[in-house]
């Protein structure tokens, strides 16, 4: 785990006062500061019969950014599982992709299927 020593620091403030002339020792209490992660999607690829496995390779290149050897791999491991992941993304990023799939598959009228499901 990476510690921002800095940002850890400045979360520990003291619990009260050092007492006046006393030890000259202090209390460092934790605050409860928490970075918040967001919730994160699976973009998914459904095989079916028709789609040309040239068009799904062309869509992994093309909205989800892979090179041509992840790409069919990936193509391969859909055709041959029934499903397979294309990326994790958060909630809006991911629902965009399967929005950009799904009219790009409809335009050229194949019937691959793009669906999101939360991690
Ligand atoms: N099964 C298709 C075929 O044989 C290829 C294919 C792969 C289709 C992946 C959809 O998500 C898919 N032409």
């Amino acid at each position: 785990m990476i510690v921002d020593f800095e940002y850890l620091m400045s979360s520990l403030v003291p619990k009260k006062p050092p007492d006046e002339g006393g030890s000259g020792t202090s209390v460092l209490t934790r605050t409860k500061t928490r970075t918040q992660r967001p919730n994160l999607y699976r973009v998914l690829l459904l095989n079916d019969d028709f789609t040309p496995m040239e068009f799904v390779i062309h869509v992994l290149q093309q909205f989800f950014n892979k090179d041509l050897s992840d790409a069919t791999q990936i193509m391969l491991h859909v055709h041959q599982n029934g499903v397979g992941e294309c990326g994790v993304f958060t909630y809006e990023i991911a629902e965009t992709k399967v929005t950009l799939v799904m009219d790009f598959a409809r335009k050229h009228q194949h019937p691959l299927q793009c669906v999101m499901e939360k991690k």
